[in-house]
């Protein structure tokens, strides 16, 4: 007897899904070379110019869109500019609000906490990384009769995707940085999104630039990070 590829259980179609598994030891290696592999991700604030082809990046945002989300509603836009007059407004909005950020809206302790990492309210990477990748997640679309209606997990969904768009662009060999202007609003309205997508991560991409220094951070060890109950 051959199994069906494809089969109706309760009024719905479903195929068969071939995954591929591993032998313990196959799997304990590959899980030890993916995670050295993903560790060498850094998030990187200074970009070449050099171009990267939008072929590339639509790869990429398959690669995030292919995040499991509630309901399977996959309630997120991704926006890529590499439009210079648009990434040169989104940088002259950005560093209007970032200015202010800086400059009395952000506390004292949070202002300490960000010296490690060298930021200030100076964008430039807005307009010279390649592309900007903006993530936005849509907490309702419109039903039939055009009223509302609500996604579900839309953060933890949209997070998701935003993660896997990140490991997408490691595995490309370029680097990008989670950048979260506060308020991002003005992204609504330079790209003309409509009322129900709402910014969620600004996501320049690209070649990081020549001898790029990043800070030397260490990350919490296993016993901090985790609690095992067996
Ligand atoms: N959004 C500001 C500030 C900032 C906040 C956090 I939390 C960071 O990890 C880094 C920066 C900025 O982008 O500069």
């Amino acid at each position: 007897m051959t199994k069906p590829l494809v089969k109706e259980i309760n009024g719905f179609e479903y195929m068969l899904y071939e995954k591929k598994t591993y032998e313990p030891a196959v799997a304990l290696q590959h899980s030890r070379d993916y995670y050295q592999w993903l560790d060498r991700r850094r998030t990187v604030r200074d970009f070449s110019d050099r171009p990267v082809p939008r072929e590339l990046i639509e790869n990429l945002i398959l690669s995030a869109s292919s995040a499991p989300s509630g309901a399977h509603k996959q309630p997120w836009r991704f926006c890529a500019v590499s439009n210079p007059g648009i990434k040169k407004e989104i940088r002259k909005a950005a560093e209007k609000e970032e200015y202010e950020s800086y400059h009395g809206r952000m506390s004292e302790r949070w202002l300490k906490d960000l010296q490690a990492l060298g930021t200030d309210w100076h964008k430039p990477f807005l307009e010279i990384a390649p592309w900007l990748i903006i993530v936005f997640k849509k907490a309702y679309e419109w039903g039939e009769k055009g009223e509302k209606t609500n996604n579900y997990y839309v953060n933890e969904s949209v997070g998701l995707a935003a993660g896997f768009l990140l490991t997408a662009i490691h595995n490309a060999g370029l680097v990008a940085l989670t950048h979260t202007p506060s308020p991002m609003n003005f992204l609504v309205k330079i790209l003309n999104r409509p009322d129900n997508e709402r910014p969620f991560l600004l996501i320049p991409v690209g070649y990081p630039a020549k001898d790029v220094y990043v800070p030397r951070l260490q990350r919490r060890p296993l016993e901090e990070i985790s609690e095992f109950y067996e």
